[in-house]
């Protein structure tokens, strides 16, 4: 047996081949039950002992290097066969599998939170994120020589300078009041930053909501109606909200508000701190120095405000520990929502 002239026909045979069918005829040919590879290793037993050592070794190798060859002219016919062609589709082919995009769990709870204030008569605006330390916080009441005007809570663009990066998304409202008579129903959704040190609970960008209300006659008791619908479309009908003296210094009175501790339902666990109250926003009776800046008479017209970080609400609503899960991307997170 000359292996060397098997390997030369075997050779021939697989550059003749084009198709799967081809190949499948040269595979019987060989390696077939009554192929020549079956012939010669039944020919083994015949051959002289002392020869037949060598002989089992050289038909092995010769049905391995087949085999190999013959993987090798699948794969190559496969990359073929995977070029659309418009005269030949082959339906054994695995289909494409589409891998739908979605929207980001931030993204949802700012459209889940700006829907159920929609249906209260609000209307969404955005406004841009480098802002003047007048829309910031002057016009808000923040005193010249509040802590947070200063370069540790506030990314300022130059030393010096008066644009910034806002710092919640107030400035956006104070720009609708100076442009807009009253009455006024908007809630502004949008990303803030605040140079805080990274950690489970804060990131130097983050998102916000703020609402604001002004018309004739708006009272205490309207913020709450308002605040307790959406609570309770965002957490359920069945949790609590109550509204704890605060200080703000764009709103008098101001409150910080809280839900019944989703958790626990307030009985006390580690997420509440075993209060059994979650804080959730911070709101109040628009201050009239706020009018007084953007040019509303504030023996006419009242109103309230309200902002909260969607993170936060986000977290308290589907029980996530830390809020750095949003930025990393990965799918293993951002597929659960
Ligand atoms: C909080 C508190 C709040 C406001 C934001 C506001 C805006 C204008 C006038 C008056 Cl233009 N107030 N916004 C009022 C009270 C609280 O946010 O803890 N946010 C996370």
């Amino acid at each position: 047996m000359d292996i060397n002239l098997i390997q030369e026909e075997i050779k021939k045979d697989l550059a003749g081949v084009t198709s799967r069918q081809g190949l499948e005829e040269v595979r019987v040919k060989y390696l077939g039950r009554k192929g020549l590879l079956a012939e010669l290793t039944g020919s083994i037993p015949f051959v002289p002992a002392e020869q037949r050592g060598v002989f089992g070794k050289q038909v092995n190798a010769l049905k391995n290097s087949l085999l190999n060859q013959i993987e090798e002219k699948e794969k190559e016919l496969t990359a073929k066969i995977s070029v659309p062609d418009k005269n030949f589709q082959d339906i054994g082919m695995p289909g494409i599998v589409r891998m739908p995009g979605a929207l980001h769990p931030i993204t949802q709870m700012i459209d889940e939170i700006c829907s159920i204030f929609n249906r209260m008569g609000f209307s969404v605006v955005e406004g841009p994120e480098v802002e003047t330390e007048y829309n910031n916080f002057t016009g808000l009441n923040i005193p010249l020589d509040h802590p947070s005007r200063d370069a540790f809570d506030t990314f300022y663009l130059k030393k010096y300078s008066k644009l910034l990066l806002r710092s919640h998304t107030s400035p956006v409202q104070v720009r609708v009041m100076k442009a807009q008579k009253p009455p006024l129903a908007i809630i502004v959704p949008g990303r803030v930053y605040r140079p805080d040190a990274v950690d489970a609970s804060h990131l130097f960008m983050f998102h916000q909501i703020e609402g604001l209300l002004v018309d004739t006659n708006i009272r205490f008791s309207d913020l709450k109606g308002t605040l307790e619908l959406f609570a309770k479309g965002i957490f359920g009908q069945d949790i609590k909200m109550r509204f704890r003296p605060h200080f703000f210094p764009f709103t008098e009175p101001s409150a910080e508000v809280d839900i019944s501790c989703i958790i626990c339902k307030g009985k006390g666990c580690s997420v509440c701190g075993k209060k059994g109250w979650l804080e959730i926003l911070g709101a109040g009776m628009i201050h009239p120095n706020v009018f007084k800046h953007v040019g509303y008479d504030s023996k006419k017209y009242t109103g309230f405000a309200f902002g909260m970080g969607i993170e936060r609400i986000a977290m308290l609503k589907y029980g996530i520990n830390d809020i750095r899960l949003f930025f990393e991307n990965d799918l293993r997170f951002l597929k659960q929502f």
